[in-house]
């Protein structure tokens, strides 16, 4: 018998970027249900080479689903995943509505597998920032040789990440401005289109944004919190792929060549550091796949054991979707879950 999953979110970009890597993953899923708000019920969702109805969250039963994909927002996630959860139906939860409950474990599994035995506690299991995920996944093989005391981030995030309103208002303001037509702001603060914003989420008291808080809160619960980071978040006009220039300070001396090494060899990475021009990895190469991709990596001679990278990934996979299903592949694969009985 194979697992039931629903994906509650399943018409936004993260959701249907789920169904996609289930199926190409090879998901051992034998029924696959597609939920979201009752203003999308009937909606079809491609699975593979079939379409699924959309059902309306608030009336679908969890009794008899194994395994919860939730890209919804963090309101709905707040309201339904510990409801989902207490039906024994496990919750992988993409928003940061639980990332940073004690009870529940963050989990990047090339990172920290072993903290998702915590997930009893909750039935929920949050997945991290699609900012965040990158990072680690590329920071974790370094710390583990020469232990990180600092990082200092600056990203280039893809309008993918503000969901398909961020995508249509760049299309729509390039479109307007090709033809001299007025350009509206509306999910971004000011135009996009030909432009770069230096502002994700909402700004905290210390004047950070929300975004750059959750990079540095993020990786400290799932790499290690004596690591110290400053973000600095930026969106730019890009569909697909956050990149991020990074400037990592080490405990021990670590040269690129040895990081490069490291990294060829690192779970989800993918080094392209070639000395020459196009030797570089950029958001469009990183679209559609699943790795976490790694170039410039150059030793940084200001600082005692320096180095200086850029990591670009698909925000929508290993950012969010990817990362999910990984999840629910390592519940399986640590035998953690079992698929439960069905309603006949
Ligand atoms: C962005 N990183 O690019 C955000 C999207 O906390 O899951 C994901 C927000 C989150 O706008």
């Amino acid at each position: 018998m194979g697992f039931k999953v629903a994906i509650v979110g399943a018409t936004g970009n993260v959701g249907r970027e789920m169904l996609n890597i289930l199926e190409e993953r090879g998901f051992p899923a034998d029924e696959v249900v597609a939920l979201a708000s009752r203003r999308s019920q009937g909606t079809e969702v491609s699975y593979g080479d079939r379409t699924i109805k959309v059902k309306s969250l608030d009336t679908y039963d969890f009794s008899d689903t194994d395994i919860c994909l939730m890209s919804a927002g963090g309101t709905i996630s707040k309201e339904w995943s510990p409801k989902i959860g207490k039906q024994g139906c496990v919750v992988i939860d993409n928003s940061s509505a639980w990332r940073y409950d004690q009870d529940v474990p963050l989990i990047v599994p090339e990172v920290n597998p072993d903290a998702i035995a915590g997930f009893t506690r909750k039935n929920i299991i949050a997945n991290p920032n699609c900012s965040t995920a990158q990072l680690v996944v590329a920071l974790k093989p370094l710390h583990d040789i020469a232990t990180i005391k600092r990082v200092v981030v600056s990203t280039y995030q893809s309008v993918s990440g503000a969901g398909k309103e961020g995508m249509d208002e760049l299309f729509t303001q390039t479109r307007a401005v090709f033809v001299a037509d007025a350009v509206q702001n509306k999910k971004f603060t000011k135009r996009i289109a030909f432009n770069v914003i230096p502002h994700i989420d909402v700004f905290m008291e210390d004047g950070y944004t929300k975004e750059e808080w959750k990079m540095m809160a993020e990786t400290k619960k799932m790499l290690d919190p004596k690591i110290k980071l400053t973000a600095t978040a930026v969106r730019v006009p890009v569909f697909i792929g956050h990149s991020e220039a990074v400037n990592i300070e080490f405990e021990k001396p670590i040269t690129a060549d040895e990081a490069r090494d490291i990294l060829r060899e690192a779970p989800g990475c993918l080094v392209i550091d070639k000395h020459e021009d196009g030797g570089y990895a950029t958001p469009l190469d990183s679209a559609g796949e699943d790795a976490t991709y790694i170039s410039r990596i150059r030793e940084d001679a200001t600082v005692e054991n320096g180095l200086a990278l850029w990591i670009v990934s698909d925000n929508l996979r290993k950012g969010a979707a990817l990362n999910a299903v990984q999840i629910a592949e390592l519940l399986i694969e640590r035998d953690l879950i079992k698929p439960r009985q069905k309603a006949a």
